[in-house]
Protein backbone atom coordinates (compact mmCIF):
# COMPACT_ATOMS: atom_id res chain seq x y z
CA UNK A 1 0.00 0.00 0.00
CA UNK A 2 1.18 3.60 -1.07
CA UNK A 3 0.78 5.70 2.00
CA UNK A 4 0.13 9.65 1.87
CA UNK A 5 0.64 11.03 5.15
CA UNK A 6 2.90 8.66 6.73
CA UNK A 7 6.50 7.11 5.31
CA UNK A 8 7.05 3.79 6.37
CA UNK A 9 10.54 2.61 5.52
CA UNK A 10 12.00 -0.72 6.77
CA UNK A 11 16.04 -1.40 6.97
CA UNK A 12 18.42 -3.10 9.51
CA UNK A 13 15.82 -5.25 10.50
CA UNK A 14 13.35 -2.18 11.75
CA UNK A 15 10.60 -0.53 10.40
CA UNK A 16 10.46 3.13 11.17
CA UNK A 17 7.12 4.88 10.69
CA UNK A 18 6.65 8.64 10.56
CA UNK A 19 3.91 10.72 11.40
CA UNK A 20 3.82 12.99 8.04
CA UNK A 21 1.29 16.01 8.38
CA UNK A 22 3.99 18.54 9.62
CA UNK A 23 1.94 21.76 8.95
CA UNK A 24 -0.34 20.32 11.40
CA UNK A 25 1.80 19.05 13.89
CA UNK A 26 1.01 15.44 12.81
CA UNK A 27 -2.88 15.92 13.36
CA UNK A 28 -4.57 12.31 12.68
CA UNK A 29 -7.15 12.64 10.21
CA UNK A 30 -9.09 9.37 8.49
CA UNK A 31 -6.33 8.67 6.21
CA UNK A 32 -3.63 8.68 8.81
CA UNK A 33 -4.91 6.67 11.70
CA UNK A 34 -5.76 3.72 8.82
CA UNK A 35 -2.03 4.15 7.23
CA UNK A 36 -0.48 3.95 10.78
CA UNK A 37 -2.72 0.90 11.46
CA UNK A 38 -1.57 -0.89 7.99
CA UNK A 39 1.58 -0.31 8.77
CA UNK A 40 1.66 -2.17 11.97
CA UNK A 41 -0.34 -4.34 10.42
CA UNK A 42 2.89 -4.82 7.78
CA UNK A 43 5.20 -5.08 10.35
CA UNK A 44 3.63 -7.51 11.83
CA UNK A 45 3.60 -10.19 8.98
CA UNK A 46 7.21 -9.06 7.82
CA UNK A 47 9.93 -11.67 9.20
CA UNK A 48 12.35 -9.11 8.14
CA UNK A 49 10.72 -6.38 10.70
CA UNK A 50 11.71 -6.94 14.30
CA UNK A 51 11.67 -3.93 16.13
CA UNK A 52 9.25 -0.92 14.77
CA UNK A 53 9.83 3.00 15.68
CA UNK A 54 7.18 5.72 15.52
CA UNK A 55 7.97 9.11 15.33
CA UNK A 56 6.74 12.75 13.41
CA UNK A 57 8.21 14.52 11.15
CA UNK A 58 8.69 18.42 11.84
CA UNK A 59 8.28 19.89 15.38
CA UNK A 60 5.67 17.78 16.45
CA UNK A 61 4.95 14.00 17.41
CA UNK A 62 1.15 14.27 16.78
CA UNK A 63 -1.40 16.98 18.24
CA UNK A 64 -4.17 14.36 17.99
CA UNK A 65 -7.35 14.28 15.86
CA UNK A 66 -7.51 16.78 13.02
CA UNK A 67 -9.51 19.14 14.30
CA UNK A 68 -11.15 20.66 11.53
CA UNK A 69 -11.47 17.67 9.90
CA UNK A 70 -13.53 16.08 12.61
CA UNK A 71 -15.75 19.59 12.65
CA UNK A 72 -16.06 19.13 9.04
CA UNK A 73 -18.28 16.32 9.49
CA UNK A 74 -21.08 18.41 11.70
CA UNK A 75 -23.37 17.34 13.61
CA UNK A 76 -24.48 13.76 12.92
CA UNK A 77 -20.99 12.10 13.30
CA UNK A 78 -21.00 9.34 16.26
CA UNK A 79 -17.18 9.48 18.39
CA UNK A 80 -18.12 6.47 19.76
CA UNK A 81 -17.64 4.87 16.04
CA UNK A 82 -14.91 7.29 14.83
CA UNK A 83 -13.03 5.65 17.68
CA UNK A 84 -13.85 2.13 17.62
CA UNK A 85 -13.37 2.23 13.94
CA UNK A 86 -10.12 4.08 14.17
CA UNK A 87 -8.13 5.03 16.74
CA UNK A 88 -8.73 1.73 18.66
CA UNK A 89 -7.86 -0.81 16.01
CA UNK A 90 -4.39 1.02 15.80
CA UNK A 91 -4.18 1.17 19.40
CA UNK A 92 -4.55 -2.86 19.52
CA UNK A 93 -2.05 -3.40 16.49
CA UNK A 94 0.39 -1.40 18.78
CA UNK A 95 -0.49 -3.51 21.72
CA UNK A 96 -0.83 -7.10 20.13
CA UNK A 97 1.91 -6.50 17.80
CA UNK A 98 4.98 -8.84 19.60
CA UNK A 99 7.64 -6.96 18.36
CA UNK A 100 8.92 -4.22 20.50
CA UNK A 101 7.58 -0.70 19.62
CA UNK A 102 10.16 2.12 20.35
CA UNK A 103 8.54 5.74 20.14
CA UNK A 104 10.31 8.38 19.49
CA UNK A 105 9.07 11.23 20.48
CA UNK A 106 10.24 14.74 19.00
CA UNK A 107 7.41 16.88 20.08
CA UNK A 108 4.56 17.77 21.58
CA UNK A 109 2.25 14.42 22.17
CA UNK A 110 -1.37 15.87 22.18
CA UNK A 111 -4.60 14.34 22.89
CA UNK A 112 -5.04 11.02 20.87
CA UNK A 113 -1.27 11.55 19.60
CA UNK A 114 -0.67 11.25 23.60
CA UNK A 115 -2.65 7.97 23.56
CA UNK A 116 -0.72 6.89 20.33
CA UNK A 117 2.56 7.40 22.21
CA UNK A 118 1.64 5.58 25.35
CA UNK A 119 0.84 2.36 23.29
CA UNK A 120 4.20 2.33 22.18
CA UNK A 121 6.23 -0.11 24.91
CA UNK A 122 9.24 1.74 24.80
CA UNK A 123 9.45 5.92 24.55
CA UNK A 124 12.65 7.79 23.69
CA UNK A 125 11.60 11.73 23.94
CA UNK A 126 14.19 14.65 22.81
CA UNK A 127 14.36 17.11 25.55
CA UNK A 128 11.83 19.02 23.14
CA UNK A 129 9.28 17.21 23.61
CA UNK A 130 6.35 17.37 26.06
CA UNK A 131 2.67 15.53 26.72
CA UNK A 132 -0.40 16.93 27.17
CA UNK A 133 -3.67 15.65 27.31
CA UNK A 134 -5.50 18.13 25.42
CA UNK A 135 -9.25 16.74 25.85
CA UNK A 136 -10.39 18.87 28.36
CA UNK A 137 -9.58 22.03 26.79
CA UNK A 138 -12.46 21.28 24.30
CA UNK A 139 -14.56 19.72 26.94
CA UNK A 140 -13.71 15.80 26.38
CA UNK A 141 -12.03 13.06 28.49
CA UNK A 142 -8.95 11.37 27.15
CA UNK A 143 -9.61 8.68 25.13
CA UNK A 144 -7.26 6.21 22.84
CA UNK A 145 -6.17 3.95 25.82
CA UNK A 146 -4.90 7.14 27.61
CA UNK A 147 -7.14 6.21 30.78
CA UNK A 148 -6.33 2.15 30.74
CA UNK A 149 -2.16 3.01 30.11
CA UNK A 150 -1.53 6.94 31.64
CA UNK A 151 -2.81 5.53 35.34
CA UNK A 152 -0.51 1.82 34.97
CA UNK A 153 2.17 4.24 33.88
CA UNK A 154 2.67 7.13 36.94
CA UNK A 155 -0.20 6.78 38.42
CA UNK A 156 -3.96 7.94 39.02
CA UNK A 157 -3.00 11.25 40.70
CA UNK A 158 -0.39 12.49 38.06
CA UNK A 159 -2.36 10.96 35.05
CA UNK A 160 -5.62 12.60 36.66
CA UNK A 161 -3.82 15.81 37.31
CA UNK A 162 -2.68 15.85 33.54
CA UNK A 163 -6.22 15.50 32.26
CA UNK A 164 -7.86 17.62 34.22
CA UNK A 165 -5.24 20.14 33.69
CA UNK A 166 -4.43 19.73 30.28
CA UNK A 167 -0.61 21.16 31.03
CA UNK A 168 1.60 20.54 28.46
CA UNK A 169 3.92 17.91 30.65
CA UNK A 170 7.95 18.48 29.71
CA UNK A 171 10.02 15.49 28.86
CA UNK A 172 12.49 16.16 31.77
CA UNK A 173 9.25 15.96 34.17
CA UNK A 174 7.76 12.40 31.78
CA UNK A 175 10.98 10.90 32.26
CA UNK A 176 10.75 11.67 36.19
CA UNK A 177 7.19 10.22 36.02
CA UNK A 178 7.99 7.39 34.00
CA UNK A 179 6.29 8.07 31.03
CA UNK A 180 9.45 7.86 28.83
CA UNK A 181 12.76 5.82 29.36
CA UNK A 182 15.13 8.23 28.28
CA UNK A 183 15.79 11.89 26.70
CA UNK A 184 18.25 12.81 24.57
CA UNK A 185 19.01 16.24 22.71
CA UNK A 186 16.26 16.92 19.90
CA UNK A 187 18.97 16.75 17.45
CA UNK A 188 20.38 13.20 18.39
CA UNK A 189 17.09 11.38 18.66
CA UNK A 190 16.86 10.15 15.49
CA UNK A 191 20.41 8.24 15.79
CA UNK A 192 19.54 7.23 19.41
CA UNK A 193 16.82 5.88 18.83
CA UNK A 194 17.73 3.69 16.02
CA UNK A 195 20.02 2.28 18.27
CA UNK A 196 17.76 1.24 20.52
CA UNK A 197 15.49 -0.05 17.49
CA UNK A 198 18.79 -1.72 16.15
CA UNK A 199 19.68 -3.28 19.28
CA UNK A 200 16.00 -4.99 19.73
CA UNK A 201 15.98 -5.85 16.51
CA UNK A 202 18.67 -8.07 16.72
CA UNK A 203 17.71 -9.90 19.85
CA UNK A 204 15.52 -12.55 20.39
CA UNK A 205 12.15 -11.58 19.09
CA UNK A 206 9.85 -14.50 19.77
CA UNK A 207 10.90 -13.96 23.72
CA UNK A 208 10.56 -10.35 23.08
CA UNK A 209 6.89 -10.30 21.76
CA UNK A 210 5.74 -13.22 24.35
CA UNK A 211 7.46 -10.88 27.10
CA UNK A 212 5.48 -8.07 25.59
CA UNK A 213 2.06 -10.67 25.61
CA UNK A 214 2.64 -11.72 29.70
CA UNK A 215 2.84 -8.48 30.98
CA UNK A 216 -0.24 -6.75 29.08
CA UNK A 217 -2.07 -9.75 30.65
CA UNK A 218 -0.72 -9.59 33.94
CA UNK A 219 -2.93 -6.72 34.11
CA UNK A 220 -5.98 -8.34 34.56
CA UNK A 221 -4.30 -11.20 36.01
CA UNK A 222 -4.54 -12.98 39.79
CA UNK A 223 -0.81 -14.19 40.53
CA UNK A 224 -1.80 -17.30 40.39
CA UNK A 225 -2.81 -17.01 36.61
CA UNK A 226 0.07 -14.94 35.67
CA UNK A 227 2.46 -17.94 37.00
CA UNK A 228 0.41 -20.30 34.96
CA UNK A 229 0.44 -18.22 31.99
CA UNK A 230 4.43 -17.88 32.53
CA UNK A 231 4.79 -21.49 32.57
CA UNK A 232 2.88 -22.05 29.22
CA UNK A 233 4.69 -19.25 27.18
CA UNK A 234 7.92 -20.32 28.38
CA UNK A 235 7.29 -23.58 27.12
CA UNK A 236 7.21 -22.10 23.72
CA UNK A 237 10.20 -19.98 24.00
CA UNK A 238 12.23 -22.91 25.23
CA UNK A 239 11.24 -24.69 22.03
CA UNK A 240 12.58 -21.35 20.17
CA UNK A 241 16.04 -21.54 17.85
CA UNK A 242 17.07 -18.55 19.65
CA UNK A 243 16.84 -20.27 22.87
CA UNK A 244 19.11 -22.82 21.93
CA UNK A 245 21.34 -20.49 20.06
CA UNK A 246 21.64 -17.91 23.72
CA UNK A 247 22.15 -21.15 25.63
CA UNK A 248 25.24 -22.57 23.25
CA UNK A 249 26.63 -18.96 22.76
CA UNK A 250 26.69 -18.57 26.64
CA UNK A 251 28.17 -21.64 27.08
CA UNK A 252 31.17 -21.26 23.92
CA UNK A 253 31.98 -17.69 25.40
CA UNK A 254 30.56 -16.08 22.24
CA UNK A 255 27.99 -13.18 21.55
CA UNK A 256 24.43 -15.02 20.59
CA UNK A 257 23.51 -15.01 16.88
CA UNK A 258 19.27 -14.46 17.67
CA UNK A 259 17.59 -15.01 14.30
CA UNK A 260 14.12 -13.91 16.18
CA UNK A 261 12.85 -17.48 16.03
C1 LIG B 1 -3.95 21.42 14.22
C2 LIG B 1 -4.08 20.60 15.34
C3 LIG B 1 -5.16 19.71 15.41
C4 LIG B 1 -5.86 20.50 13.36
C5 LIG B 1 -2.32 21.79 15.61
N1 LIG B 1 -6.02 19.70 14.39
N2 LIG B 1 -4.85 21.36 13.25
C6 LIG B 1 -11.15 11.77 19.20
C7 LIG B 1 -12.42 11.64 18.65
C8 LIG B 1 -13.14 12.70 18.12
C9 LIG B 1 -13.00 13.97 18.26
C10 LIG B 1 -12.05 14.66 18.96
O1 LIG B 1 -10.87 14.08 19.33
C11 LIG B 1 -10.47 12.87 19.56
C12 LIG B 1 -9.18 12.68 20.17
C13 LIG B 1 -8.31 13.90 20.33
O2 LIG B 1 -7.18 13.84 19.94
S1 LIG B 1 -8.94 15.29 21.10
C14 LIG B 1 -7.58 16.38 21.18
C15 LIG B 1 -7.29 17.03 19.86
N3 LIG B 1 -6.11 17.85 19.92
C16 LIG B 1 -6.08 19.04 20.49
O3 LIG B 1 -7.03 19.53 21.06
C17 LIG B 1 -4.76 19.80 20.37
C18 LIG B 1 -4.94 20.98 19.48
N4 LIG B 1 -3.65 21.66 19.27
C19 LIG B 1 -3.11 22.47 20.20
O4 LIG B 1 -3.62 22.70 21.26
C20 LIG B 1 -1.80 23.08 19.83
O5 LIG B 1 -1.64 23.05 18.44
C21 LIG B 1 -0.59 22.37 20.48
C22 LIG B 1 -0.59 22.64 21.99
C23 LIG B 1 -0.61 20.87 20.20
C24 LIG B 1 0.71 22.95 19.89
O6 LIG B 1 0.70 24.35 19.99
P1 LIG B 1 1.73 25.23 19.14
O7 LIG B 1 3.09 24.66 19.28
O8 LIG B 1 1.52 26.65 19.55
O9 LIG B 1 1.33 25.03 17.60
P2 LIG B 1 0.08 25.65 16.82
O10 LIG B 1 -1.14 25.61 17.66
O11 LIG B 1 0.47 26.93 16.22
O12 LIG B 1 -0.14 24.53 15.67
C25 LIG B 1 0.61 24.54 14.45
C26 LIG B 1 -0.37 24.32 13.31
O13 LIG B 1 -0.94 23.01 13.47
C27 LIG B 1 -1.53 25.30 13.34
O14 LIG B 1 -1.91 25.52 12.01
P3 LIG B 1 -1.57 26.93 11.29
O15 LIG B 1 -2.17 26.79 9.93
O16 LIG B 1 -2.16 28.01 12.13
O17 LIG B 1 -0.06 26.99 11.28
C28 LIG B 1 -2.61 24.51 14.04
O18 LIG B 1 -3.91 24.94 13.71
C29 LIG B 1 -2.36 23.12 13.53
N5 LIG B 1 -2.86 22.11 14.45
N6 LIG B 1 -3.07 20.83 16.22
N7 LIG B 1 -5.31 18.83 16.48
Amino acid sequence: MAYETIIYEVGDGVGTITLNRPGKLNAFNDLMIDETTDAFKSAGRDAAVRCVVITGAGRGFSSGQDLGDFQERGEGISIGEHLRHGYHRLIRQMVSLEKPVVGAINGIAAGAGCGVALAADIRIAADSASFMLAFSRIGLIPDSGINWFLPRLIGYARAYEMAITADRVPAGKALEWGMVNQVVPADQLPEISAAWARRFAGGPTLAYGLTKRAMNRSWDSTLDEALEYEAHIQGIAARSHDNREGISAFLEKRDAQFTGR
